[in-house]
Order: C-alpha cells, then sequence, then structure tokens
C-alpha cells in the first residue's frame, strides 16, 4: 500500500471510522468489523486525502463521464470535494433520495442532458444495492451509467454484482489490504485478523431484491420516444448525426439491401432507389465483376442520392484478421464502406481492430454489432444484446447501433436496424423464404420491436427488370416504414 493510503487508513482508524469487535449489523447478523466513512465529512483534511486517492483511480480507470454524482449521503460529500478539487473534468449533479412535492419533482439535480454519461461516487461498496439505486435514478434521467469509483471494497460480492447490472466498479482499496495494513502496525492482532477475513469470506452480500424489481420494473418502462431530428441532436457520432437527418429530409427509414451478383445491377439497383433510402448495403464478396471503378461509381452515386454505404461483412475473427479483412484484400472495404459490421463472439478486441483501421480514413467510418439474427434456428445467445450495449458504450466514437430484430435499448444515440422484413398481403409475421429467413412487415418490425431502420432485400430488388414497378415499390416501404415511425410518436 502506498504511503498516502497508509496514512488515510491510519487516520481512519484513528477517528474510529474502522472497528474491529462484535457488532449488531442493521440485517441483525453479527459481524467482527463496523466501518463508517461518515465521520470523514467533519475532518477536511482527511476527505480532501481520500477525494485525491479516488480522483487518481478515475482517472486510471479510463472511465468516460460528463457528470459524477456521489450516493447520498456520506459520497455527496466526495462528489462535491472532487468536483471542486477538478473543477474542469467534474462537474457534478445531485440525486435526492425524497421527491420533492412542489416545483419541478425531479430526482436528479444539476445541469445535464439525455444521453451523457455519469460516472458514480461510493465511499465504501458491500452488496451494490445502494450504487444500483442511483445508477437507477440517473438512469430515469436519460443518462448512462457505465462505471462507479469507490473507496473501499468491502469484498463481499458487491463488484460482482454491478457487473451483472453492467456497471463496472473500480476501487482505491480493498477491506483486506486495510486489514493487513492495521495488522502489520499493530492495531489489529493476528487472531482478529483471520477472523475478519473469514468473516468476510463466507458472508457475500446480494442485491436487495426490491431494487433487482426496480431494475425490471425500469426495464419496461419506455421513455418517451424521441424524433429524429432530435435523437440526431443527441448523437455525437457523424454517422448518426448523418443518418438521422437523412431520415428526416427523404421521410424515410428504409435500407436496400442490394444482394445482387453483377455491379452493373448494383449501380442500376441504386440509382433507382437512391431518392427512397437512407442507406445502401451490400455483400461485396458476392458480386462475380467486382472492381475499383465499381465502387468509385457506387460512392459517386451515395452521394449523388444521399445515403450511406453498409457492407454487411460480419466481421468475425481475432483482431488482426478482421483488420486486413476490412482494409485490405481485393474489396478494400475501409475505403469506401461508411459502416460496416460484426460479431461479439471473438470477443471486443475484433472491434478495437476495426476501429483502429477506421482511424486511418479521412471521412468518418462506424460499426453495427450484431445483437440478434433474423434467421431461424440461429445460435446467437440473448446475452448477446447486453454485452453489445455495453461494447457500443464502451466504443462509443465507433459503434452507432445493432443489426436486431428488436429494440435492445432506449438509447435514444443509438440505432436499431432490422432484417428480414417484407410486405406481405396480411400484416404482422409475414413467413419465411424457405431458407431459414424469417419475416416481419415493415410495421410489427417498427412498432412492435422498435426497428430504427428497415433493411429489406428480396422485397424490393426482385422487381430490377420491371423499374417502374420497382421504383414505387421502395417508395411503398419507404411510406409504410415513415408511417409507422410516425406512429410511434403518438404512442
Ligand atoms: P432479404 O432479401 O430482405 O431477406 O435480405 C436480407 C438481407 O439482410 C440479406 O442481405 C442478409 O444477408 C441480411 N441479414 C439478414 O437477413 N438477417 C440478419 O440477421 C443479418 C443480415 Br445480421
Amino acid at each position: 500500500m502506498k504511503d498516502s493510503l497508509r496514512s488515510i487508513v491510519r487516520r481512519l482508524y484513528e477517528c474510529n471510522a474502522l472497528k474491529f469487535g462484535r457488532f449488531t449489523l442493521k440485517s441483525g447478523i453479527e459481524s467482527p468489523i463496523y466501518i463508517d466513512l461518515r465521520v470523514i465529512i467533519s475532518q477536511p483534511d482527511l476527505l480532501i486525502d481520500i477525494c485525491k486517492e479516488l480522483h487518481h483511480v478515475i482517472v486510471g480507470s479510463g472511465a468516460k463521464y460528463d457528470v459524477i454524482c456521489g450516493v447520498p449521503y456520506t459520497a455527496l460529500t466526495l462528489a462535491t470535494a472532487i468536483s471542486t478539487l477538478y473543477p474542469l473534468s467534474s462537474p457534478m449533479v445531485m440525486r435526492r433520495k425524497e421527491m420533492k412535492n412542489y416545483g419541478t419533482k425531479q430526482l436528479l439535480e444539476g445541469i445535464y442532458q439525455p444521453g451523457q454519461n455519469a460516472l458514480i461516487i461510493e465511499d465504501l461498496i458491500s452488496s451494490g444495492t445502494s450504487i444500483l439505486e442511483t445508477a437507477l435514478v440517473i438512469q430515469a434521467a436519460g443518462l448512462h451509467v457505465s462505471d462507479a469509483v469507490v473507496f473501499i471494497d468491502r469484498e463481499q460480492n458487491g463488484i460482482r454484482n454491478l457487473e451483472s447490472y453492467n456497471i463496472n466498479v473500480h476501487s482505491v482499496v480493498k477491506l483486506s489490504e486495510v486489514m493487513h495494513f492495521l495488522n502489520e502496525s499493530g492495531f489489529l492482532p493476528d487472531q482478529q485478523l483471520s477472523q475478519a477475513m473469514d468473516w468476510v469470506r463466507a458472508n457475500p452480500c446480494h442485491i436487495s431484491q426490491v431494487v433487482k424489481n426496480d431494475v425490471e420494473l425500469a426495464k419496461l418502462e419506455k421513455p418517451k420516444p424521441l424524433c429524429h431530428a432530435a435523437r440526431g441532436r443527441l448523437a455525437t457520432h457523424q454517422l448518426t448525426k448523418r443518418l438521422f437527418s437523412l431520415m428526416e429530409q427523404k421521410k424515410s427509414n428504409l435500407c436496400v439491401s442490394a444482394d445482387l451478383t453483377s455491379a452493373a445491377d448494383i449501380l442500376k439497383l441504386a440509382d433507382l432507389v437512391g431518392p427512397y433510402i437512407v442507406m445502401l448495403k451490400t455483400h461485396v464478396d458476392i458480386i462475380e465483376d467486382f472492381s475499383q471503378d465499381f465502387v468509385h461509381q457506387l460512392s459517386q452515386l451515395s452521394a449523388k442520392h444521399d445515403f450511406v454505404l453498409f457492407e454487411d461483412r460480419k466481421f468475425a475473427d481475432i483482431g488482426n484478421t478482421v483488420a486486413l479483412q476490412y482494409s485490405k484484400g481485393v474489396f478494400h472495404i475501409a475505403d469506401w464502406a461508411h459502416l460496416v459490421n460484426a460479431h461479439l463472439s471473438p470477443g471486443p478486441a475484433l472491434v478495437q481492430a476495426l476501429k483502429a483501421e477506421a482511424a486511418k480514413q479521412s471521412e468518418p467510418r462506424g460499426c453495427i454489432l450484431i445483437a440478434q439474427l433474423s434467421s431461424e434456428g440461429n445460435l446467437v445467445p440473448p446475452e448477446y444484446a447486453r454485452e453489445a450495449y455495453k461494447w457500443a458504450n464502451q466504443q462509443a466514437d465507433f459503434v452507432i447501433g445493432f443489426i436486431s430484430q428488436k429494440k435492445i435499448t432506449h438509447d435514444p444515440t443509438l440505432l436499431c436496424f432490422t432484417p428480414g422484413v417484407k410486405i406481405v398481403a396480411s400484416d404482422g409475421q409475414a413467413g419465411g423464404d424457405g431458407l431459414g429467413q424469417q419475416y416481419n412487415s415493415p410495421e410489427h418490425a417498427i412498432i412492435n420491436n422498435g426497428a430504427d431502420v428497415i433493411i429489406v432485400g428480396r422485397g424490393i430488388i426482385s422487381l430490377l427488370d420491371k423499374p417502374d414497378e420497382l421504383i414505387s415499390t421502395a417508395d411503398l416501404y419507404r411510406k409504410r416504414g415513415y408511417d409507422a415511425y410516425l406512429e410511434t410518436l403518438e404512442n
């Protein structure tokens, strides 16, 4: 333990913030340890030293945040001190524990905006329940919480408990380190040390059931849907902004999937459907006469009709390989595709590798994570959706959303792209293609399942030989998709 921390722990012991003996906890359980960090609010020097250690861990954690929020009440003073010690990096918001019955009635005070990231500050973690309660209030105000920083980790499972709620907890010091230091310094006899260590190991804590229920309820509560323009304003990624702006201008949430094998056919399709779409999706590896000239012409059409190019490459290999697949080979995908997509199975290094290649381009590039597949019997596990959301938060400057059959997050800055869409005579579920594809109508995908962009292939491209019909069908998908979006705003 470094000297600055030793000094803090010694002073905490001296002011009775750390006690060893026999104590009855609030839960009725007997404990050989009692930690009460509330006393630090009366010792400004100690408080400042603790805050400097917390800030050191905040910086080291790499957590990205716009505001900090202390768990009331003790950590409110810690957050305030951090905010004033480091005013440039740490503006603060404050969680109310009780709702006012006058004025704004809000539970989160201060200046903030939906879509921002909040970092939680806490003095001590045992089960993680208090941090989770605070995270719920912050999330209900539309902000994200991905990280929390605590001074002492009681090592009673709190950090692991919060991992399953996608909150990474970073601690300054572990209880075992504190106890070993006190033992070495002669304050804690060997026998008491081993008794206390045994007790900690034998008493893991759990998140309170009440809070667990609140989390489930919060997940069900849909925030009021925002229009494309408002979501575009909240987004930070240039391609997300561009897509929302195109959706607004073209009154379209349509992506056509150009699953054709001839370069000329794809160019013909792109020129015909260009005015009705916000995005054109390709599978370049099915084109029999691929050439750089084709890519050049496709990029010109993307500029002429203002749509985004998405190469549905579904990267799924180790970082080094996907980096090569993205930027090298015959296709040089990174040079022309604004967006690509990736599977989660190889692990997050894949996205980092793609991002590093993308950074070499002069124009913005983005990635869509495959959270769910449309094909029957696919083996993508449900946990992918949760993991995809976590990665999207960690790589917000690269990941713009998800390929998904259902909306996996209400975060207004992340897009849900849904393939497997087709208009058929009857509404709702629209059957399949006999090869595993499962279709939904545009209304079902958008209103029931929360799609932001519908991806349509054969429903449109099969009409390439009848250009007039192709155009009217693309416009019909555009109109039905956009009307469905407008309906979601009314609900
Ligand atoms: P369709 O003709 O509308 O069925 O084409 C759908 C396209 O979307 C096709 O290019 C697929 O490769 C792509 N797709 C999909 O259908 N389902 C998925 O889950 C993913 C991509 Br990911």
